[in-house]
C-alpha cells in the first residue's frame, strides 16, 4: 500500500499529497530543494454575499410559457435573467521551501507516500551520506511534521522558509518564521474572462480573510537560527520542522475580516502545543488516529503483476488494471484521500479535496453540486469512513440556511435549493454573473435534492435515531418542501419541472438549434422521486408527519413517469430530443440507477434495460469523474466486465499538461478530468466496492459484479445499508465465506449466487426466516454479533 518513484516529483501532479482533513501538502521530494505547497481548507476568497436575484420570479413565468411552446433557445436567453454571482475560489496557503547545502547530486533516490501509516518518506545518499526525511499531517495536533535525518552527524544544514503568493509577508521573530497574509475579496472563475479577476481590498477595509501560517524547529544537536532570510539550521543530525497554519474564518454566514477568529493566536498556539512533544509521541499519535479509520477495510485482489520496484507510474502506464494490486492500490487510495481531505469539523472536500497550487483553479475548486461534490462522498458510507462524511452533512445544513432565501427570493418557494455551484460561504443561487452565464450548467435548481441524498445515505447505513431525527430529516423535509412548490402540472395533471435541465448537456431542438432548458429532465424528476421517497421512509422511521408523508407520497406518483425512446434508451428529457453529444460526460438521466435506487431489475425492469441502453450508447470513454461515474453504474447493471473496462480506461497515465476529455490518473494517481479534480478518485473507490458488495434494495447482495480478473480475493470491513459491516472472501470467482456484523439488531436478507448457510460467531446454526424475495436468505440478527454465511456444500 504505497506510491514509490525514484525521482523527485517536477510537476505537481507528481507530488504526494498528505492532509488532515484541514492542512493539506503536496510534496516534490526535491534533493537540494525540497518544495512543499501548503493549503488551510478555510482559505477562499470573499466573504458571505447576498447573491439572490429577484428578477428569477419576475421572469419565470414567461421562461415557463416559452417552454410550453417549445421556443427553448428563446427561453434559454431568458433564463439567463435569472442568474446571480459567481462562487469565490479556494486559495494556496503558501510553498514551504528548504535549500539543503549539500545540493543537488544524490544516490539511491526514492520517495514513497505509505497509506497504510500516512506518511510520505524521502531518502537518498550525497556521498558516504544517507539522508532521510519523514512527513506526516497530525489530525490530533493539528501541524503539518517533517523529520529530516542524516546518517552521520551533524551533515544537516539548511534554510528553510514560508512564503505565500497571495498579499502575504514573510517575517520572523525570534523563534519562528511567519507568513502572514490577506485573501482576495474577489476571484473570477478561470474560466470568465474579465479584467481584473483577483481583486484585493485597499488598506483598511478590513473585510478580507486573513491567515497565518508558522514555521518552527527543533534539533538535538545543531544550531537554529531565524533571520529575514528563512530559518537556519546548522550542522544537525536530525531535525522536526513544525507547521502551522490558520485562517479568520469563522462561519459561512460571518465577515472573515470584520467577525473574524484571529489566525495569529491560532497558529501560534497549534505549533506551542507540539514544540514540547517528542517527535515519536506525535508520530505515534498520528498513526494511531489514521489508522483508526484507514485499518478498517482490507482488500486484496489477487497477486502483483508488475516487478515489485517499479514506481507507480510505470506501473500505471505499463500495466494499468492488468495489475490487481494496482486496483488495491487506487481503492486504498480514495480512503486515504477522504481521511486526508474531510475530518468532523473541517470543510467538505472540494473539487481538488484540499490539495491546490493557484489563485485562479480549475472551476475556481469549488463545490461543483451537479455531480462532483457529491460524487467526492460516494465511497464516504460503504467504505466505513462514515464520520469523513460529517463535514460534507454539516454543509447542506449551512445550504439549507441560505438556499431557504433563495428559494423565496428567486423562485416564491418554501424550503431551501441550492444550484450548480456552491463555494466556503454556502452560495445557494444559480452562478454566471447576472447573465454571463450559460443556462445549461448555471440554471439548475435541484441540488438540495440530490445533496438530501447524502443525509439520508448517513442514515441508511448508520442507523443513528437521532442524527435522522435531529439533523437530516429536518433538511431534508425543507428541501421536498422546496420540490412541491417547484413542480408544477402539465396539461395532462402529471408533475414537472420547469425550467429543467440535463446538467451540461444540450438538446437539439426540431430545427437543429443546441437548447438548454426544457421541461422535467429525467434527471429532476429522478432525485425527486429520491428524496420523496427517503423523507416518506425517514417520516415513517421516525413516526411523524404522517399528513407530509401522504402529500408526498401523492406527488411522487403524479411525477411525469420515465420514458424510453426510439433508440430503447432512457430518454434524457421528457421530449425524445437528440443529443448534443451522444458520448457526453454526464449520465445525469442514470440518476436512478446511481446513486439513485429508483431504476432497478425488480422495481422498473424496462426502464432499468432502457438505462443500460442509454449507459452502452454513452460508450467507455469520458473525463476522469465521468468514468468513475461510469464504474458505479456499470456495477449496478451487474456488469463486472464492462466496469472493468472503465477501471482500465481510468488508470491510463494522463500527462501533467494535458486538457480535454480524455480521463485518467496522474503521475501521484490523482485523478485527472484533465486537469487534476479529485471526485475520479472518490468514484473509482466507491465503485470498486459497488462491484463487491451492493445494498441499495433493501438486502444485501454479495459479489454482485465481481469482474473475471479477480478470481481469488477478499474484503473486510465494508459496510452496508441497515447497519452491517460485511467481510467477504471468494476463490475460482465465487463466494466461499462472507462475515456480516450486525450493528444495530435489524433482520438481515442476503442474496448471492449460491444457496448459503448461516451460522453465528459461536458456530451455532442460524434458523433462517421466510425470505421475501427470491433467491435471498432472511436471518434474525443481534447487535454486536458476527455471522458467518458459507456456501452449502454439495449444492451447485
Ligand atoms: C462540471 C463538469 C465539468 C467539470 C466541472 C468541475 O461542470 O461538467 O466536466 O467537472 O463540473
Amino acid at each position: 500500500m504505497k506510491l514509490t518513484y525514484q525521482k523527485p516529483a517536477i510537476e505537481w501532479t507528481e507530488a504526494l499529497p498528505i492532509g488532515n482533513g484541514r492542512l493539506g501538502a503536496m510534496i516534490f521530494g526535491g534533493v537540494g530543494t525540497e518544495t512543499i505547497q501548503l493549503n488551510e481548507d478555510t482559505l477562499w476568497s470573499g466573504g458571505p454575499r447576498d447573491w439572490n436575484n429577484p428578477r428569477a420570479l419576475e421572469v419565470l413565468p414567461e421562461v415557463r410559457r416559452l417552454i410550453e411552446e417549445g421556443e427553448y433557445v428563446k427561453a434559454d436567453q431568458l433564463c439567463k435573467e435569472m442568474q446571480g454571482v459567481f462562487t469565490q475560489s479556494y486559495l494556496p496557503f503558501g510553498d514551504l521551501s528548504i535549500i539543503f547545502e549539500h545540493g543537488d547530486q544524490a544516490d539511491s533516490y526514492a520517495r514513497e507516500l505509505d497509506l497504510q501509516q500516512g506518511i510520505s518518506r524521502v531518502q537518498y545518499k550525497v556521498g558516504d551520506v544517507q539522508y532521510s526525511r519523514e512527513i506526516f499531517a497530525s489530525h490530533p495536533d493539528q501541524v503539518i511534521v517533517i523529520r529530516l535525518q542524516s546518517s552521520s552527524a551533524g551533515m544537516l544544514s539548511f534554510t528553510a522558509r514560508l512564503d505565500s503568493s497571495l498579499q502575504a509577508q514573510s517575517l520572523h521573530d525570534d523563534e519562528h518564521w511567519i507568513v502572514r497574509g490577506k485573501a482576495p475579496v474577489y476571484v473570477a472563475p478561470n474560466y470568465h474572462r474579465v479584467e481584473q479577476p483577483i481583486v484585493f481590498e485597499e488598506e483598511g477595509q478590513g473585510n478580507a480573510m486573513t491567515f497565518e501560517g508558522r514555521l518552527a524547529a527543533v534539533t538535538g544537536d545543531g544550531s537554529i537560527s531565524v533571520d529575514q532570510d528563512g530559518l537556519h539550521v546548522r550542522q544537525a543530525t536530525e531535525v522536526t520542522l513544525y507547521i502551522s497554519a490558520a485562517t479568520s474564518f469563522n462561519g459561512f454566514d460571518r465577515s472573515p475580516g470584520r467577525e473574524g477568529k484571529e489566525p495569529g493566536k491560532l497558529a501560534q498556539a497549534y505549533i506551542t502545543k507540539v514544540l514540547d512533544s517528542p517527535y515519536e509521541s506525535l508520530r505515534s499519535a498520528h498513526i494511531e488516529d489514521y489508522k483508526s479509520l484507514f485499518d478498517r477495510v482490507n482488500i486484496h485482489l489477487g497477486e502483483r503483476t508488475s516487478p515489485a520496484h517499479m514506481s507507480t507510474d510505470d506501473r500505471i502506464q505499463k500495466y494499468g488494471a492488468s495489475d490487481p494490486s494496482l486496483v488495491e492500490l487506487l481503492f486504498q487510495y480514495g480512503r486515504y484521500l477522504m481521511i486526508s481531505s474531510s475530518r468532523p469539523g473541517t470543510q467538505p472536500a472540494n473539487l481538488q479535496g484540499i490539495w491546490n497550487k493557484e489563485i485562479r483553479p480549475p472551476w475556481s475548486s469549488n463545490y461543483t453540486l451537479n455531480i462532483n461534490a457529491e460524487m467526492n462522498y460516494w465511497p464516504a458510507e460503504i467504505c466505513n469512513l462514515s464520520e469523513c462524511h460529517e463535514p460534507l452533512l454539516e454543509f447542506i445544513g449551512n445550504l439549507a440556511v441560505t438556499g431557504k432565501k433563495t428559494a423565496e427570493i428567486n423562485y416564491g418557494a418554501r424550503g431551501w435549493t441550492a444550484h450548480h455551484n456552491s463555494d466556503l460561504w454556502a452560495q445557494s443561487s444559480p452562478v454566471g454573473d447576472f447573465g454571463q452565464g450559460d443556462p445549461i450548467w448555471a440554471f439548475w435548481p435541484m441540488a438540495g435534492a440530490w445533496l438530501s441524498q447524502h443525509l439520508w445515505e448517513h442514515y441508511a447505513f448508520g442507523r443513528d435515531e437521532a442524527y435522522l431525527r435531529n439533523q437530516a430529516y429536518p433538511v431534508m423535509k425543507e428541501a421536498a418542501l422546496f420540490c412541491l412548490d417547484w413542480l408544477i402540472k402539465d396539461q395532462n395533471g402529471h408533475l414537472i419541472t420547469s425550467p429543467s435541465t440535463s446538467p451540461e448537456h444540450k438538446f437539439r431542438t426540431e430545427d437543429g438549434s443546441l437548447a438548454a432548458v426544457s421541461a422535467a429532465s429525467t434527471m429532476d424528476l429522478s432525485m425527486i422521486w429520491d428524496l420523496f421517497t427517503n423523507c416518506i421512509e425517514a417520516a415513517e422511521v421516525l413516526d411523524m408527519d404522517e399528513a407530509f408523508r401522504a402529500e408526498l407520497e401523492q406527488a411522487r406518483s403524479s411525477l411525469l413517469p420515465l420514458q424510453i425512446g426510439k433508440h430503447g434508451q432512457l430518454q434524457e428529457w421528457s421530449q425524445d430530443f437528440e443529443d448534443e453529444d451522444v458520448y457526453h460526460r454526464h449520465v445525469s438521466h442514470l440518476f436512478g440507477v446511481y446513486p439513485g435506487r429508483e431504476l432497478t431489475k425488480e422495481r422498473a425492469p424496462e426502464l432499468f434495460t432502457a438505462a443500460r441502453k442509454s449507459l452502452e450508447r454513452r460508450g467507455d470513454g469520458g473525463t476522469g469523474w465521468s468514468l468513475g461515474w461510469k464504474i458505479n453504474l456499470w456495477a449496478r447493471f451487474q456488469d463486472g466486465e464492462r466496469a472493468m473496462n472503465l477501471i482500465s480506461n481510468l488508470l491510463h497515465l494522463v500527462d501533467a499538461n494535458a486538457r480535454g476529455e480524455r480521463g485518467g490518473v496522474y503521475a501521484n494517481l490523482f485523478d485527472a478530468h484533465p486537469p487534476f479534480q479529485i471526485d475520479g478518485n472518490f468514484a473509482a473507490t466507491a465503485g470498486i466496492a459497488e462491484l463487491l458488495l451492493q445494498s441499495h434494495q433493501g438486502l444485501i447482495s454479495l459479489l454482485p459484479a465481481l469482474p473475471k480478473a479477480w478470481p481469488t480475493g477478499s474484503i473486510t470491513g465494508l459496510r452496508a445499508r441497515g447497519g452491517f459491516e460485511v467481510n467477504l472472501q471468494w476463490s475460482n470467482s465465487a463466494l466461499s465465506e462472507a462475515e456480516i456484523t450486525s450493528l444495530n439488531g435489524e433482520t438481515c436478507t442476503v442474496f448471492a449466487s449460491v444457496p448459503l448457510e448461516v451460522k453465528d460467531q459461536h458456530g451455532r446454526e442460524v434458523k433462517l426466516l421466510d425470505a421475501a424475495e427470491a433467491g435471498c436468505i432472511s436471518f434474525a440478527t443481534e447487535v454486536g454479533v458476527k455471522y458467518e454465511l458459507t456456501p452449502k456444500l454439495g449444492v451447485e
